[in-house]
């Protein structure tokens, strides 16, 4: 998301926003038509402001694959939708449906249900499309949404239509298949597994018609692509350009998780996976005027709740089985809670849009400024509201004279969770600043004594005085603050600081 200090979306300035009152991911996508910002304005993968607000589940309904991917072991989850971790617990499409329906009646924000493995849910098409059926009828309000490598789609397009899947994520890592071949050892085709080289070819080849065959039917395909270093990363610019022009709506760059306790090919060898900076950089290259997502969570395929936090434990079998749903009910709750939500994304927005107008006098000071990285705790609503000590992540801002922009998130041992724990937490605060690499503040609703002295010694400005205010136009403020006091001059280039022989 990018907001100019006159409160204005700077991807759509020629599409005459009003100078307040505008702001938010929404407007990045403004230049859109109505229907298709009626359709991701709820989606929390889609639209960077909505997930603020609203939250997805995945169901594990789909355990086969017919690919492999050096950086993925089932035994775990689906690293192309899924954090490698603890084994899901695999539904069939009645349980998956119960379980829906019972999430769903708890946790109104929850918009869309998501199916991304373990496997591929296009390899397990029966199971797939039986949970989509039913939720279709039983649960109308729910969007529904798709993961898949693609190798299958061209074939299942027609199906996804017939269900109204109007999200599929398609994973490209790469279109050249020299490329492919080193992160795909097989795919299984036609009754035989063809490796290398020319199994990368054919998943390609399926992956870009699969591709554009849903575009042409209006679906809104997301690309997620995994940056692997040294073997796509030069390669993620080109394939940013191709999907874009072939339609995609957004292209989701992920960083590498490869550790050898995972037990995957790239693990095991010790790929290392980018670092924050290297990341962002790739993203800004692929950028250009494609919308990006860099608020992806990397979900686990049984994931629940809003981005970033895991649920599940809420939702086991067990639990769901004695739960009493009264459906149509909850749906009239959730219209309710979702009404409630716009209302208050409406006030943030011309909070926002009004502090914009006013941040923009600094201008006047005329001063070469720099960008600066801001971290904020929060624990979602697109407000600052949450302690340093409660934070289990920090979403990522950089703030300049121009603009105020999302940058990504980062993952932090919590620092204060009580009882035992605490004995540990010098490190885990050493922890959490090296994570924090590059911010040079950081916001939050609180922030105790000790990890606001050792964050300023590290040279990261703690603020805790934009309690329960929007995010951007706290960053805005902070920034404007630090520009009137000086402290954000730009550096000197080398040439000033040249004395002359
Ligand atoms: Fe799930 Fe994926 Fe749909 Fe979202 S997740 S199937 S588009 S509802 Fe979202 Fe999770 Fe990233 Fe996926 S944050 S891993 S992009
Ligand atoms: Fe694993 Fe997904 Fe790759 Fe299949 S497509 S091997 S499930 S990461």
């Amino acid at each position: 998301m990018a907001l100019t200090l006159t409160g204005q979306a700077t991807v759509d300035e020629a599409a005459g926003c009003s100078a307040s009152g505008c702001g938010g991911s929404s407007d990045q996508l403004s230049h859109l038509p109505a229907h298709i910002r009626e359709k991701v304005h709820n989606h929390p993968c889609y639209s960077e402001e909505a997930h603020h607000h609203y939250a997805r589940m995945h169901v594990a309904v789909a355990p086969a694959c017919n690919i492999q991917c050096h950086y993925c072991n089932r035994k775990y989850d689906c690293a192309n939708e899924s954090r490698p971790g603890v084994v899901s617990e695999l539904l069939t499409p009645d349980q998956a449906v119960k379980k829906v329906l019972a999430v769903a009646a708890n946790i109104p924000q929850m918009t869309v249900l998501g199916i991304a493995g373990p496997g591929d849910p296009l390899a397990n098409s029966e199971r797939t499309f039986e949970t989509f059926r039913q939720l279709t009828e039983k649960a109308p309000d729910i969007k529904l949404c798709v993961s898949t490598n693609g190798l299958t789609l061209p074939d299942q397009v027609e199906e996804l239509c017939r269900h109204n899947i109007d999200h599929v994520t398609i994973t490209i890592n790469c279109i050249d298949p020299d490329v492919g071949a080193k992160i795909y050892p097989w795919i299984f085709w036609e009754n035989r597994r063809i490796k290398g080289r020319k199994g990368a070819a054919i998943l390609i080849e399926q992956q870009q018609k699969g591709l554009e065959m849903l575009t042409a039917r209006g679906v809104l395909v997301k690309v997620n692509s995994v940056m692997i270093p040294g073997v796509n990363d030069d390669h993620l610019e080109e394939v940013s350009r191709v999907v874009k022009a072939k339609g995609a709506f957004l292209h989701n760059v992920m960083p590498l998780i490869a550790e050898a306790e995972h037990g995957t090919f790239y693990g095991v060898m010790g790929q290392r996976g980018p670092t924050h900076a290297e990341l962002q950089v790739l993203q800004d290259n692929c950028a250009g005027d494609m919308n990006m997502m860099r608020h992806c969570r990397q979900c686990r395929a049984d994931a629940v709740g809003m981005l970033g936090e895991d649920r599940g434990d809420e939702f086991t079998l067990e639990k769901v089985e004695s739960m009493l749903i009264d459906y149509p009910e909850a749906m009239r709750k959730r219209a309710d809670y979702h009404a409630a939500i716009e209302a208050n994304r409406a006030a943030q927005k011309a909070d926002t849009g009004e502090s914009f107008v006013a941040l923009s006098s600094i201008k006047r000071l005329k001063r070469e400024t720099r960008p600066l990285l801001m971290a904020v705790a929060t624990s979602g609503g697109g407000v600052i509201n949450q302690h340093f000590g409660h934070a289990r992540e920090f979403l990522v801002y950089e703030a300049s004279m121009t603009d105020v922009r999302f940058i990504g998130h980062r993952k932090v041992d919590l620092y204060c969770s009580g009882g035992d724990s605490c004995g540990d937490a010098e490190t885990t605060l050493e922890r959490i600043i090296r994570t924090l690499d590059g911010c040079e503040a950081v916001l939050c609703s609180r922030i105790g004594f000790e990890p606001w002295e050792q964050l300023e010694a590290a040279g990261i400005q703690p603020n805790g005085e934009h309690a329960m205010e929007p995010i951007e136009a706290a960053v805005a403020a902070v920034y404007a603050e630090m520009v009137e006091n000086g402290l954000m001059e730009k550096a000197p280039s080398c040439d000033q600081l040249q004395v002359p022989a």
